[in-house]
């Protein structure tokens, strides 16, 4: 077994024996984006090349604009030292992955979504895990049988760009509980919990009840914390669901919604609201919440 593999093991064994949900640490979340990164199939065969002229320019314009800061700002051998020892941190940490996707993945996410049509697509993010559950319409995701939240009612219908129902739609859904925790990513949470892919109905209605997400935080006590911390930027996402919606002969779009009037809509520390994507769901009484969302796909 390779040192790496040790790692990955450690981060396997902190996410069954770790703290508890009430005060997950970095290692749990970072950590274990960072194997799921490794041992999921979401990111094979994404097309990235050997091509010698492609990486030539990309590691050139990279490593020039990381010299042309240290010009600009007379970066001193202390501050490059520091630097050093914070990129290892984060490698040994587990934490490339959620550090990425907080920061990068949204610039990745704009030249992609230059080419798409249809519903407004954003970043994936470190958190997605493939094969959950499959429901049918109308379907309510894994819950704790004590699930806390408010309930929330998400329907609508997934159309092409002229309008027609796609049947055979499906939408992968996964998002955070109402105190901002993943399953898969907090200990004490099960596994699949708020998590499923739900088939659309034959006119490309769907409907799923679930509970409004809390916003999400950036683990504070591991390196990419360090970094906000030492910044003094903040580590909050505002509160979303994640979807990937999908279907056979059409461009699937990976996107999330967020809910008017919460915390961080402007100022998510992934820079990935979009305006096109923000839910104002109703009172419908009882404390419940309902809100209709269509989706519209790209022909392939
Ligand atoms: C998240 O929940 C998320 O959606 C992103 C993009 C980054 C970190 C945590
Ligand atoms: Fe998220």
């Amino acid at each position: 077994m390779t040192t790496t593999d040790d790692a990955r093991e450690q981060a396997a064994v902190d996410l069954s024996t770790g703290p508890t949900a009430l005060s997950p640490t970095a290692a749990d979340s970072g950590a274990s984006a960072s194997s799921s990164f490794r041992t999921t199939g979401q990111y094979s065969g994404s097309g990235a090349g050997a091509d010698t002229a492609r990486v030539d320019a990309l590691a050139r314009a990279l490593l020039g604009a990381v010299h042309q800061v240290i010009r600009e700002h007379e970066v001193t051998y202390p501050e490059f030292q520091a630097a050093k020892r914070w990129l290892m941190d984060v490698g040994e940490g587990g934490e490339w992955p959620l550090f990425l996707d907080v920061f990068v993945e949204h610039a990745v996410e704009e030249v992609a979504a230059r080419t798409q049509t249809g519903t407004v697509g954003t970043i994936l993010g470190p958190y997605y895990l493939p094969d959950q559950v499959q429901l049918a319409s109308p379907a309510s995701l894994p819950a704790r049988p004590d699930q806390a939240g408010t309930p929330l009612l998400f329907r609508g219908r997934v159309t092409d760009t002229d309008g027609a129902a796609v049947p055979g739609a499906k939408l992968d859904i996964w998002q955070a509980d109402e105190q901002g925790y993943y399953s898969g990513f907090a200990p004490g949470i099960p596994a699949g919990n708020l998590r499923a892919v739900v088939s659309a109905d034959a006119e490309g209605r769907f409907e799923i009840s679930t509970i409004q997400p809390a916003p999400y935080q950036v683990p504070t006590d591991g390196p990419t914390g360090a970094l906000i911390s030492a910044a003094g930027w903040h580590p909050w996402r505002p509160a979303h669901l994640h979807l990937l919606v999908s279907a056979p002969g059409h461009r699937a779009v990976t996107t999330q919604l967020y809910f008017a009037g919460g915390e961080y809509l402007d100022s998510d520390v992934a820079e990935a609201t979009k305006p096109e994507l923000i839910l104002d769901p109703e009172d419908v009484g009882d404390g419940r919440r309902e809100v209709t969302y269509d989706f519209v796909l790209e022909t392939a």
